[in-house]
């Protein structure tokens, strides 16, 4: 028993916006390895459950009882057993839940102690964590991703009235890693500087991803805005935009509902259109409800050529809905976010999926997230190219570009930068 599980448990901490989520820790003879769970708002309905306990503590959003499932259960099942062993412990945790959701033991609960796990691992094999995820998923290219970087938030993430959630700029022709970091952070700060201009101090509060949350109401607005930091700093070339749109937020039986207009499916397209066409757009996600299939295989077949199309509440990490997908041509890209499908193992096979069939990944943080920076290794080590971890603002958001700056650094001469997509 070279790299044995000694004891795993867990306890109740704060995320990002102040709800309680689970932290786990396992022992190993090198020490504790610790995770923290993310936590969405605008979460797809095919994700796997995160359990809440109810009532009035955390005003029933505590998590308690998936502390308990992590310390009564899981804790007994795998004590003793080889951290090593990732995938056949991923499996025992999902054999105990017993659901395709994993509703009873709870995906926060299993999620943390999967990530925790992952983590001992690297510990006792004495190598970095995104060596480790490599290794794992049998990648041989470790990449340093491209960031997709949340300057403007609207939608659920926000108090303004923009219907489109997400607003990033991505550093394409940037050199390194750190040089896309710096022109996404001046581009950032001069950003601030306009909205401080025209709409005044008010308009410069960050809504949950680190971006700011004018009071704009338009679509167009936030890329005139961005465009005009990115002119003023100089980087037309090397900064590019991409949206999500969150399209499921904004979807009811009767149409998308978008500035006060219902739209159908192909007339929201044409919204799309006339954004794709007069801004620099190479990136979109989740520009339609997530089980309103037809409108994504439409858009994807003329739209495929020119920009990214991501699915993240439409695929949600899940094999299945990923297989679904490729075999209607309904997106050409992934967004993998961990707690989506609640183990590593799963979100490593999700990743091997889209990747073998050509599609990209984009490794994502949630609107509620912690200090962990799990997924910067995550996506160094899948070699996904993209992360999306929101606005250079907010240390939950910077905690996992920063860390991909230590890798930068640790790599030194074989950092690879992913840089245009
Ligand atoms: C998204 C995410 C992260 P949330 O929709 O892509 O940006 O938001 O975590 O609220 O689902
Ligand atoms: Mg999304």
């Amino acid at each position: 028993m070279a790299f044995e599980i000694q004891s795993i448990m867990a306890r109740e901490v704060l995320d990002s916006r102040g709800n309680p989520t689970i932290e786990v820790e396992v022992r190993t003879k090198q020490g504790i390895s610790r995770a923290m769970v993310p936590s969405g708002a605008s979460t797809g309905i095919h994700e796997a459950i995160e359990l809440r306990d109810g009532g009035k503590r955390f005003l029933g959003k505590g998590v308690q009882k998936a502390v308990d499932n992590v310390n009564k259960i899981i804790s007994n099942e795998l004590k003793g057993r080889e951290c090593t062993e990732q995938r056949e412990i991923d499996m025992a945790m999902i054999e105990i839940d017993g659901t395709e959701n994993k509703s009873r033991l709870g995906a926060n609960a299993i999620l943390g102690v999967s990530m925790a796990v992952c983590r001992a691992s690297a510990l006792e094999l004495e190598i970095p964590l995104y060596e480790r995820i490599a290794g794992l998923s049998g990648n041989k290219k470790l990449i340093l991703p491209t960031p997709a970087m949340n300057v403007i938030n609207g939608g659920v993430h926000a108090g303004n009235s923009l219907d489109i959630q997400e607003y990033m700029i991505l550093p394409v022709g940037a050199e390194s890693f750190s040089e896309g970091v710096r022109l996404c952070a001046e581009v950032y700060q001069t950003l601030k500087g306009i909205i401080r201009e025209r709409y005044g101090k008010n308009a410069i509060n960050v809504g949950d991803e680190g971006g700011f949350a004018p009071p704009l109401s338009h679509a167009e607005e936030p890329f005139e805005l961005i465009l005009k930091a990115v002119r003023e700093v100089g980087y037309e070339h090397e900064i590019k935009l991409g949206i999500d749109a969150a399209a499921s937020e904004f979807y009811s039986n009767t149409g998308y509902r978008i500035e006060g207009r219902e739209l159908s499916g192909d007339e929201l397209m044409e919204f799309y259109k006339d954004l794709i066409e007069n801004y620099p757009i190479i990136s979109v996600e989740d520009i339609y409800a997530q089980d309103d299939w037809y409108p994504w295989q439409n858009f994807t077949g003329i739209f495929g050529d020119r920009v990214e199309i991501v699915g993240d509440d439409l695929l949600v990490t899940n094999v299945k809905r990923i297989k679904k997908a490729i075999e209607s041509k309904a997106c050409n890209a992934l967004l993998l976010k961990i707690n989506q499908i609640g183990t590593i193992t799963e979100t490593i096979d999700a990743a091997r999926l889209s990747r073998n069939n050509g599609w990209r990944v984009m490794v994502s943080h949630r609107s509620g997230e912690t200090e962990d920076s799990f997924i910067a290794d995550l996506s160094v080590g899948l070699g996904t190219g993209q992360i999306k971890s929101g606005g250079p603002c907010r240390s939950e958001r910077n905690a996992k570009y920063n860390q991909l700056l230590r890798i930068e650094d640790e790599l030194g001469e074989n950092a690879k930068y992913q840089g245009m997509i």
